[in-house]
């Protein structure tokens, strides 16, 4: 039976585009299905005022190219959206990756049909295409949650949710804006909503930690530094947990002297980002050293902020790094100023909001605009959109009605030929994504090359490797302190959703590693036929 494509590839982020770009080099044919304009995936959609990535410019970039590494020029320590999506164009132009993808098209279902071995998919624009292989390149974050607010339809004014921006400026000049949420979203964009508006009122349910971005114009030098030792400086950051180059101290925080362990806390505050968290290696196992790094941000904070009800009210009270840790410019600060005021929703939901503003905790608040920055349903939320369905017509969504279970995040029992990039059970969002995203990629190419090799049209993953698989991602997330807080992470975000935590927080080394021992065994854990 022919088939249209050897794979179709859902998105065109960073993922879909290197994905495309290893196949064709491998001579497989290869659609894309983008549901944007334009390629960029998070990077598109995310044009929230200080939209920034949290990991170092130099590090969140492809290193599949030395080429591309040596010709693009990173401006600031940490990118903004609009250079990261200038990137993410220049990648799509320099491969000349734009002819294979449909952009404006969402894969409607994409079901796979045992009789021929392949996929049928469909798009919202009605396109009916087979592939032998699926490859899901969503993104982790790219659901956007609108809480179910009541009232919500009712408000007067425009309604902005920061991970679906309008592509023209939204300008909040002489506006009154109530913000919702306080994770990274909106620590990046209050800062600079409050300097355009006329009055801000952030409705906070849960207090979030921060640490400095310190965010600069790049070196000259530095950068010219750094490209010509981008090997030696990604090898490092293969050997890291995270899949960033930054230094891990050894040290358990709760056993070191109190006076040797601040020093350590304010160099590594001074210098910024999310290196914080490496300031010693007990902070994610250990309550009590755990203890010692929030208490040190609180009193960052008491520093900070002047009115101290305020303060208090902007102390996060649960375990650092639970959460996903924010990196502000700032937004602590952004407190102490005439036009901004903090209302503390953590004990009793926002009522309801209004033509004119939102009632909360008995009082009515008034404004212009209503900005949400209530985040993502992450990690399963654009994959359960798609009506995937596997063998005898089983749909994704059934079979991860308990939460999901996959074989190393790429592969699902029961759906054959189908790989997810940076899926549930892989390392993921718990590290530098583009290198997370190129190991997905290559590891997928080369199975696909593979089993061409072979003569092998169908690989799914079996039973008890699946279950071994879910077994050690669950082992993983029991040691840590991240698997305990009500996070994104465990799905705790959505009402409803099964919780697990789903990224496997094993690292990034021992991730590669388990993922080489299945190719060198073979494709240990899979049937292939
Ligand atoms: P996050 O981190 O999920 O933050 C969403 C925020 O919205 C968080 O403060 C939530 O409070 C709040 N929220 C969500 N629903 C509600 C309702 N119904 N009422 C009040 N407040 C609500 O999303 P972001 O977009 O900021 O960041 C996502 C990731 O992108 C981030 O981790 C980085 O990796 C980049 P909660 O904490 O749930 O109480």
């Amino acid at each position: 039976m022919s088939v249209d494509f050897d794979a179709v590839i859902v998105g065109a982020g960073f993922g879909g585009m290197y994905m495309l770009h290893r196949l064709r080099h491998k001579g497989f044919t290869a659609r894309v299905f983008e549901a944007g304009s334009g390629v960029g995936g998070t990077w598109y959609w995310n044009r929230y005022p200080g939209a920034r990535c949290d990991v170092e410019s130099v590090q969140y970039s492809y290193q599949f190219s030395a080429e591309l590494e040596q010709e693009w020029e990173w401006t600031e320590r940490y990118a903004t959206q609009p250079e990261i999506l200038r990137y993410a164009n220049h990648v799509a132009d320099r491969f000349d990756l734009r002819r294979d993808i449909r952009f404006e098209t969402r894969i409607a279902a994409a079901v796979f049909d045992e009789t021929a071995s392949l996929w049928r998919v469909e798009t919202d624009k009605g396109d009916k295409v087979t592939a032998r292989f699926v490859i899901t390149a969503m993104g982790c974050l790219s659901s956007p949650n609108t809480p179910k607010i009541p009232g919500l339809a009712d408000f007067k004014g425009p309604t902005y949710h920061t991970g679906n921006w309008p592509h023209e400026a939204v300008d909040f000049t002489g506006k009154t804006v109530g913000v919702i949420g306080t994770g990274s979203s909106a620590i990046q964009s209050i800062p600079i909503m409050a300097r355009q508006a006329k009055h801000l009122t952030v409705f906070q349910r849960t207090a979030n930690y921060t640490v400095p971005a310190h965010n600069k114009p790049l070196d000259p030098e530095y950068v010219r530094q750094v490209k010509a030792s981008y090997r030696e400086m990604r090898q490092r950051a293969r050997t890291k947990p995270a899949g960033i180059d930054f230094t891990i101290n050894p040290a358990s925080a709760i056993a070191t002297p109190d006076e040797e362990r601040r020093r350590e806390f304010e160099a590594r505050w001074t210098y910024g980002g999310l290196g914080f968290m490496a300031s010693f290696s007990d902070l994610l196992l250990s309550d009590e050293s755990n203890k010692t790094a929030a208490d040190f941000v609180r009193s960052k904070i008491r520093e900070v902020v002047k009115d101290p009800a305020t303060a208090e009210a902007l102390m996060p009270k649960n375990i650092i790094g639970c959460k996903r840790l924010c990196v502000d410019t700032g937004y602590w600060e952004t407190f102490n100023r005439p036009n901004v005021t903090l209302v503390d929703i953590s004990d009793e939901p926002i009522e309801r909001v209004t033509a004119s503003g939102l009632r909360a905790k008995g009082k009515d608040y008034g404004f212009d605009c209503l900005v949400l920055a209530t985040g993502f349903d992450a990690m399963t939320g654009a994959l359960l959109k798609v009506d995937i369905r596997g063998r005898g017509g089983v749909a994704l969504k059934d079979k991860w009605s308990e939460g999901p279970k996959s074989y190393l995040g790429l592969t699902v029992v029961g759906f054959p030929n189908l790989f997810t990039i940076t899926g549930p059970g892989s390392p993921s969002v718990l590290t530098n994504m583009l290198p997370s995203i190129e190991q997905h990629v290559d590891f997928i190419a080369d199975c696909l090359e593979t089993l061409r090799a072979k003569g092998v049209s169908v690989i799914e993953p079996v039973e008890e490797a699946q279950e071994a698989w879910v077994g050690q991602v669950g082992n993983a997330a029991n040691i840590t302190l991240r698997s305990t807080c009500s996070s994104w992470y465990v799905g705790a975000n959505i009402p409803g959703k099964p919780r697990v935590f789903m990224p496997y927080i094993g690292g990034l080394p021992a991730y590669i590693a388990a993922c080489e021992t299945v190719v060198k065994n073979d494709y240990e854990g899979f049937a292939l036929a």
